[in-house]
């Protein structure tokens, strides 16, 4: 498949999602497409990875800032929870980080995520489960902070922000149960923080995660638009250079370049060359060929030009029906006269039949003129100039070239 089909197939592809994701307004599934989810999986990820490693250090700092508290907090297990937090928890967290340098582990950031999740706020409630401490109560509704940073901070994707959420709310409950016996009031505290705050950032999770897709549909269409703009550029541009027909230069690209390239002759004094070329006898050739087969001739003719005039700077542009020029910058008239002789040989040898013509096949009358321009001539004149020595060429018997003595 073409990159002009993909970018098509592409765009309205983005449309349909634009517009189903818009018209998702309460907790509707926000997945697009697989191909488009996939590509926008990737492109989140891309993203993460910046991210992930600053919020992943922060999440592992002040889960150990933590030990200082229970060593307040909770002395009768002090050391138990540091051994819990920085023996065990925190490599599982530096295998998580680490886990996204490695490829297939990379697409499955947020169901590690949720699985951490899942053990930081266990490894919590085992701690608490090991100690005494009246103070237990008051820490127990904390748990509720590692679901935030799932859900807001980390910005899970939603199911798994779900899956997580839930998980955790329910060992919650069913522990609450146990370390909070005889305190059913404060129990009752704590599951509500807990739910209300997971409930709480679960909404958010979901608006930030659709504004989140909402943006990058828009940067996509923003790329296809891109793209679109380029190819009509080409497009436009190929338009107001190119003759149709022979693809060569249109003569008003050539009139631009005339004016550019004689102004810059003036400045650096270096010789402006011009050859004016005109199809011999080519009214007769359309009219008893047919049109069909003058423009094959205009065509194998403005191949011949095309390929003598190949040098950089140098423009061969068909400036009217069968009557072309060449701008010859940096070229004298010897040189101009010796490149004018490979053109008419060039279209001579092509030996297109012609029984209407003065010589039996194709040939081209040319006018060459070159010099180097100064403020008393005008450009119009070296273009006269060189017109008007092909016409002399057509008087002296057509299929020749003349120089003209323009000084
Ligand atoms: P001379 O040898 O003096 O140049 O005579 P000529 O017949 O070539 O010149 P004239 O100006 O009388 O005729 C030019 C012809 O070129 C007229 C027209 O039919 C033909 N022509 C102009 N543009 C096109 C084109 O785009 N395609 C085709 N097939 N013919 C064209
Ligand atoms: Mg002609
Ligand atoms: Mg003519």
């Amino acid at each position: 498949m073409n990159k002009r089909h993909t970018s098509i197939h592409t765009s309205s592809l983005v449309d349909n999602a634009i517009s189903r994701i818009d018209s998702v307004t309460y907790f509707g599934s926000l997945k697009f497409p697989s191909k488009l989810e996939k590509l926008y999986q990737e492109e989140r990820l891309k993203q993460r990875e910046k991210e992930f490693i600053v919020i992943g250090i922060t999440g592992i700092l002040l889960y150990n800032l933590f030990v200082i508290v229970d060593y307040i907090m909770l002395p009768d297990i002090w050391l138990e929870s540091f051994f819990i937090r920085i023996g065990i928890v925190t490599p599982l967290m530096i295998l998580g980080l680490v886990s996204q340098r490695i490829a297939f582990l990379k697409e499955k950031l947020d169901f590690i995520l949720a699985i951490l999740i899942i053990l930081v706020s266990g490894s919590i409630i085992f701690i608490l489960f090991l100690s005494s401490n009246q103070n237990v109560l008051h820490y127990y509704p904390g748990i509720v902070l590692v679901v935030l940073f799932g859900n807001v901070v980390f910005r899970l994707n939603f199911q798994y922000a779900l899956f997580s959420s839930v998980i955790v709310c329910i060992m919650h409950a069913i522990s609450s149960l146990f370390i909070m016996k005889g305190h059913g009031d404060i129990n009752i505290n704590s599951n509500m923080i807990m739910i209300s705050g997971t409930v709480m950032s679960l909404i958010g999770n979901y608006y930030l995660e659709k504004e989140d897709r909402i943006k990058f549909l828009l940067n996509q269409k923003l790329i296809i638009e891109r793209h679109r703009l380029q190819e009509i550029n080409i497009l436009l541009e190929k338009r107001v250079k190119r003759d149709p027909l022979t693809k060569l230069y249109n003569r008003d690209f050539f009139e631009y370049t005339f004016d550019k390239e004689w102004r810059n002759g003036l400045r650096y004094k270096y010789p402006i060359g011009v050859m004016f070329l005109d199809i011999d006898d080519f009214k007769a050739y359309n009219d008893n060929y047919g049109h069909q087969a003058g423009d094959y001739v205009l065509k194998k003719v403005s191949n011949v030009i095309s390929k003598n005039a190949n040098r950089f700077h140098e423009i061969a542009a068909r400036y009217g029906g069968e009557e072309f020029v060449l701008l010859l910058p940096h070229v004298s008239l010897e040189e101009g006269l010796k490149l004018a002789e490979k053109v008419r040989r060039g279209v001579w040898k092509l030996a297109i039949p012609h029984d209407f013509s003065t010589h039996g096949v194709i040939t081209v009358s040319i006018g060459v003129c070159s010099v180097i321009p100064r403020s008393n001539i005008k450009k119009e004149n070296l273009l006269l100039a060189a017109d008007e020595a092909m016409y002399h060429s057509k008087k002296m018997g057509k299929n020749r070239v003349t120089p003209c003595n323009m000084k």
